[in-house]
Formats: C-alpha cells, structure tokens, sequence
C-alpha cells in the first residue's frame, strides 16, 4: 500500500545530530569550511574526518548539494546544502532555497536513501524569515514527494520552539487542503 504524503512527513523538534536516519542535512557555507550554527553541531558529533571530507569536496554554490559520510554520526550520511543569505527577498532567495531542498532530495534520491532530515536551512546565521522558509520549505518536500518515492520518510526537525509551532500549523493547513480535495 502507497503511504499518503503526509504520512511521509514529521517535524520533530530536537537536535538533528542525534536523529538515527539515512542522512541529515546540514546548512553548510559556499566553502564547506566549518561554521556555527548547526554545521558546528553536525562536525563536532561526526568527527574531524567530515572536516576532512568537506575540503575534499572543495565546495558547493548556494542552491547545490553535496554527501559525505556521517562519520561518527548515527545518521549514515550527510547532505551539505548551502542556503542563501538573506538579503530582501527580491534577489532569488526562494528560488535559491527552494533549490536546496530539491537537490538535497535528488541526492538522497540517487543514493538510495530511505529517510531524511532537514534543519530550518538559512533561517539562522543567514537571516531567512522564519515563516517564509517554512512555507518554502514544506512546498518544496510535498512536491518532491508527490513524484518520487524516495525518500520514504522525511523529518522536519526544528531546533527552536518558534520553528516547530510554524512547521506545525503549515502541515495542518495542508492537511485540511488535503481532505477537501
Ligand atoms: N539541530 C537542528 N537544528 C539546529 C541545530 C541542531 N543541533 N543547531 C542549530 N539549528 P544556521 P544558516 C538550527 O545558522 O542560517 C554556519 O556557520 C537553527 O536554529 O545553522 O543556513 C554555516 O557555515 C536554525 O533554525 O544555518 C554558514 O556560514 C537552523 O538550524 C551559516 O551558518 C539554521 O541555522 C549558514 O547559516
């Protein structure tokens, strides 16, 4: 039996480098040097060899998507995305971080990954409105879902309180668009 979208879909708040899933997803720099922020939490539980493999991957641009192993992790991998900073909202930020969300799934997709976990990416150091990202963020995984069965399962998982109330009052509006339907 096919699973509905929204049974694909949890918002957990917590800490991400705690969660055991396939991958977790980590709101990294365009150097994939190391920062604060959730990338400070993800390398300081995976170890120096995600440092390591980070400058072996010499990069990312805003938008893009890169795995490593999760090293020490209990996730198995990590997906580097790299958000855009804030400016006003008229310099292609939703497309850019709508396009993290959509090649972090293409690549869980092409490694065979079963289930996923996204911070709130750019909503922290690099300024994105909290609410805006949201809507952004929970439009681009249903589409995703809608057409791919991979991921099976995918995780919101909100550090702050702010974001988890926002994710969950976005997934009761698309809840009863749903049952209407
Ligand atoms: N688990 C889950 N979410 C977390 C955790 C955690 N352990 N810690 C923080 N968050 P940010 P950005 C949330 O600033 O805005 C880095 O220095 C946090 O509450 O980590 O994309 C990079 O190197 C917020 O909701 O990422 C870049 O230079 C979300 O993670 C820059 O920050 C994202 O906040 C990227 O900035």
């Amino acid at each position: 039996m096919q699973l509905s979208i929204l049974d694909r879909l949890q918002i957990l708040r917590g800490d991400i480098t705690k969660l055991q899933v396939d991958a977790i997803v980590n709101a990294a720099n365009e150097r994939l040097a190391p920062g604060g922020g959730v990338d400070g939490a993800i390398r300081r539980s995976a170890g120096p060899e995600l440092d390591e493999a980070c400058r072996r991957l010499g990069g990312c641009p805003v938008g893009e998507a890169r795995i490593t192993p999760g090293f020490r992790l209990p996730a198995k991998y990590v997906i580097h995305t790299v958000g855009p900073v804030y400016r006003d909202g008229a310099q292609g930020e939703p497309h850019l971080l709508r396009s993290c969300y959509i090649n972090a799934l293409k690549l869980a997709e092409e490694n065979g990954l079963r289930s996923l976990a996204f911070p709130c990416i750019a909503t922290g150091i690099y300024g994105y409105p909290k609410k805006e990202a949201c809507a952004i963020a929970t439009e681009a995984v249903t589409d995703w879902l809608r057409g791919h069965s991979l991921p099976e399962r995918v995780i919101f998982c909100c550090f702050e309180q702010e974001d988890y109330d926002l994710y969950c009052e976005q997934l009761k509006k698309l809840q009863t668009m749903t049952s209407e339907q």
